[in-house]
């Protein structure tokens, strides 16, 4: 052992010890060290930027400006018979481009490429249109290639993935701007109802005091398409706090079809009685002794400014995280990021933000596709708009309300901020810095010994890539974090305002948690792909269960009360529903039966709960959500691998709820699972009651869920050894000594003002709106 160990010496190992452990990719360092605001460190020598060459093309990156440009010109291109007309001019009865984007190439196709060194796959594009110019109005899904467009360009339905075997959808919201004209007509003929009751009133003036806000997914009745409005108070002292301001009236329509003279208003819903028309109510509000409950009102309860006492010293500089070096490599064009013997590709998109491709670790790649499918979540209550809220946040775009992150607040001032491009609604949009990449400290050390003669301490840091998804009301953070002993967890914390609603008759929903406020009930349930490759495509998916038994050996006398490992494996997928195993009594690993380790394991990274407890959807078979979200229903999923079932959802499930365009329960064919390239499904999320701590906002830290991903027999021991950054302490000595094993540590001076940069330049276009929007407009 002593041979190993080196004193501590400056020694400049850095960059070649990188280059060393993965021959592919080429690195050097950048020529400019930055000079941009997130230069971390004054110390010395500026770090500078390991820039690396991604050793093959992103295959997932996103379209260029100048391709979607040119896609743009040949959609709206009469040859193409499509009828579109531009963003400036459209109205409701108009055809237009929604989503264009690029259309993740088969797996089959990607890996022909990765690993056989084969043509690259052909770009195409997925292009979402919007079809207005007809008394049915529906949205659809083309492919579009190959891009850049070219004279052998061609647009055809997409329909191979998704098992509606057609990506098309009514649109019931295409007068979305009519509905809300329309029922603001209606509230204003009882405004001095609501405005007695409510304290508000909604008549479509400029000095509403009140706002209507629809409801998420429209229903059917029969044949008929239904909406509800809730009532709420319009926030007054500048905070976004709409979503706990609910009034506690609530509206019925029926909005079927495009004629809007026989749209009607089917009743009002106010203190638990449903009145099957505007009159009825009226009658009732006029008869002596009418209750009236109590007002909900805007106040300072719903600011997220400092208020209370100072805590003791808390005004003083808090502690802070501080890179003095930068050890990961990025290549920007690429998307590409290496860090350690980690390696992986990244791509973004409209609908769901951050995905990985290709990860690869010590040279072999493990996970193909990992990446959030869709943000759910379902609501509960005694009033129509909460007992019929069943979000699917992928509608309204994930990556496009994705946030800029606040340097030195969202993540450490010298993270890598990197831009994300969206191409929805014929436009192009630049989301500056919403992804960040930064080494970070875990706060306690991987590992350590204490003996008579010795200790030793090892360094905890990992690699973090983090984005924020912020819509409407809630901000999700995703973390990717990476870790020296092969682990990658991935984890979603939510933040922001809940959305609640009225107190009253609540009971059995939530909490009252303000004078007119109650929590409201709901599950977050967040689901992402996990497509494991480990040591090739053929998997199988491993279940070693720890029992109790009641068993006897060779020595023993009487029958011993003790316990064991029961292994097992998923045959097929009629066993692919899972749920996490109750106190943890079994394993679920990825392995390959072909590959075992010099031992005679098998190879495998296993996938368990490491925050909060991740959950399912409780509803079920929710009346609301209906076919929309089969992906909710259980913890985790195994499926084989099909370029068919790229995703487990849509964005447009939420339209049409018992005809989605993806039913992920079809997935689910009794194909086989024994040694075939497998896809886990996993869901991550919080039964969510809200409790006087979610005012104003509810807080990351026990709003959290986790997995984590680690290799399991995959090496024949902890790679996290190889780490420098381990502190030898012989006790033995005649004085003592502290060594490492070349691992170097920062020694100069930091000018700690660099950990928050002057914030006056944070990017503008930043702001996301709200959606769904309260309509907190004035007149319309
Ligand atoms: C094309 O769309 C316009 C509305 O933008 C509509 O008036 C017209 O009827 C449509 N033409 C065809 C052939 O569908
Ligand atoms: C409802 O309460 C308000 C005070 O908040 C009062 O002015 C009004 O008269 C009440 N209306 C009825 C119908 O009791
Ligand atoms: C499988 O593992 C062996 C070593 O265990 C390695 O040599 C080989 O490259 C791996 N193959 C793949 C496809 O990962
Ligand atoms: C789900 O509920 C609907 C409506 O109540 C019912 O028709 C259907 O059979 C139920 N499905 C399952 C799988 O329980
Ligand atoms: C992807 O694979 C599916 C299923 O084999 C096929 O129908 C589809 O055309 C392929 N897509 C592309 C872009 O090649
Ligand atoms: C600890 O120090 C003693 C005394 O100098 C030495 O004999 C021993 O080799 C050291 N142990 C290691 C592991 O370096
Ligand atoms: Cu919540």
């Amino acid at each position: 052992m002593a041979g190993f160990v080196k004193k501590l010496a400056l020694v400049t190992a850095l960059f070649g010890l990188i280059s060393e452990s993965r021959p592919g990719p080429t690195f050097h360092k950048s020529k400019n060290p930055r000079g941009n605001r997130r230069q971390s460190t004054s110390c010395g020598d500026t770090p500078a930027d390991i820039i690396v060459e991604a050793p093959q093309i992103n295959l997932w990156k996103g379209l260029t400006n100048e391709e979607a440009d040119d896609l743009l010109e040949w959609l709206y291109d009469s040859k193409q018979g499509l009828n579109l007309t531009t963003a400036d001019k459209a109205g409701p009865w108009d055809n237009t481009v929604g989503v264009t984007e690029i259309l993740f190439p088969n797996k089959t196709d990607s890996l022909a490429y990765l690993d056989r060194g084969e043509v690259e796959p052909v770009r195409n594009a997925r292009v979402g249109l919007f079809f207005g110019a007809t008394p049915n109005p529906y949205m659809q899904n083309f492919i579009v290639g190959p891009i850049p467009v070219s004279p052998e360009t061609t647009i055809e339905p997409l329909n191979y993935i998704y098992t509606k075997e057609v990506g098309k959808t009514p649109n019931y919201r295409a007068d979305l701007q009519l509905n809300l004209g329309y029922y603001k007509t209606m509230t204003s003929t009882i405004a001095d109802i609501t405005l007695d009751l409510l304290g508000v009133s909604v008549t479509g003036n400029t000095d509403d005091t009140g706002f209507i806000q629809p409801i998420d997914p429209l229903q059917k009745e029969g044949d008929r398409i239904i909406d509800w409005i809730t009532f709420g108070v319009k926030p007054t002292l500048g905070y976004d706090d709409a979503t706990i301001l609910i009034a506690g009236m609530w509206m019925k329509f029926d909005i079927t079809g495009r004629d809007f003279s026989k749209w009607t208003s089917l009743g009002v819903f106010y203190n638990n009685i449903f009145y099957e028309s505007t009159d009825e109510l009226r009658a009732a509000w006029e008869k002596p002794g009418f209750v009236n409950l109590t007002k909900a009102t805007d106040g300072e309860f719903a600011a997220t400014d400092r208020q209370g006492d100072e805590l003791p010293y808390e005004t003083l500089p808090p502690p802070a995280s501080v890179e003095t070096s930068k050890r990961y490599a990025i290549d920007k064009g690429n998307k590409y990021v290496t860090w350690m013997d980690f390696a992986f590709y990244m791509a973004f998109d409209r609908d769901t933000g951050l995905k990985f491709f290709n990860m690869k670790y010590k040279g072999e790649r493990i996970i193909y596709e990992l990446g959030v499918q869709e943000a759910h979540s379902h609501y509960a209550g005694s009033d129509p708009f909460q007992s019929g809220t069943s979000y699917l946040d992928s509608f309204y775009g994930l990556g496009t309300y994705a946030s800029s992150l606040v340097p030195g607040w969202d993540c450490p001032a010298a993270a890598t901020y990197l831009d994300n491009v969206i191409h929805d609604d014929a436009s192009t949009t630049t989301l500056p810095d919403t992804i960040c990449i930064f080494e970070q400290d875990a706060g306690y050390p991987l590992a350590r010994h204490t003996t008579a003669n010795y200790v030793t301490v090892s360094k905890n840091t990992q690699l973090v890539v983090r984005w924020i998804a912020t819509v409407g009301n809630y901000d999700y953070l995703m973390d990717y974090v990476f870790s020296l002993d092969g682990t990658i967890e991935v984890k979603v914390r939510a933040s922001g305002y809940i959305q609640g609603t009225y107190y009253a008759d609540n009971e059995d929903y939530g909490y009252k948690i303000h004078d007119a406020l109650s929590g409201s009930m709901h599950d977050h349930v967040i689901n992402y792909k996990l497509d494991m490759d480990i040591n090739g495509t053929a998997n199988s998916f491993q279940k070693v269960d720890i029992v109790p038994v009641t068993t006897s050996y060779p020595w023993s006398t009487l029958p011993r009360n003790t316990m064991k490992l029961s292994r097992s494996f998923l045959a097929t997928e009629d066993e692919g529903k899972l749920n996490w195993p109750t106190n943890a009594g079994s394993m679920y690993l990825v392995v390959n039966k072909d590959s075992p380790n010099a031992y005679g394991e098998l190879r495998g990274y296993r996938i368990a709960p490491n925050l909060g407890s991740p959950i399912y959807l409780t509803v079920q078979n929710s009346s609301v959500a209906q076919l929309s979200n089969r992906f909710a229903t259980n913890h985790l999923f195994v499926t084989k691998q099909k370029d068919t079932e790229l995703k487990s959802t849509s964005a447009w499930n939420g339209q049409d709820p018992g005809d989605p365009l993806v039913d992920f329960d079809t997935f689910f064919d009794g194909e086989s699972l024994d040694q075939e390239d497998l896809v886990i499904w996993f869901n991550l999320g919080m039964h969510h009651v809200p409790h006087t701590g979610d005012i104003p906002n509810t807080v990351f830290s026990t709003s959290q869920s986790g997995i984590s991903i680690s290799p399991h027999n995959y090496l024949l021991r902890d790679p996290s050894r190889q780490s420098s950054h381990i502190v030898y302490i012989n006790k033995t000595a005649s004085t003592l000594t502290a060594e490492t094993y070349g691992g170097e540590v920062a020694t100069c001076v930091f000018d700690l003002a660099q950990l928050y940069p002057d914030l006056t330049s944070f990017p503008a276009s930043s702001t996301n709106s709200a959606f769904p929007e309260p309509d907190l407009g004035g007149g319309s």
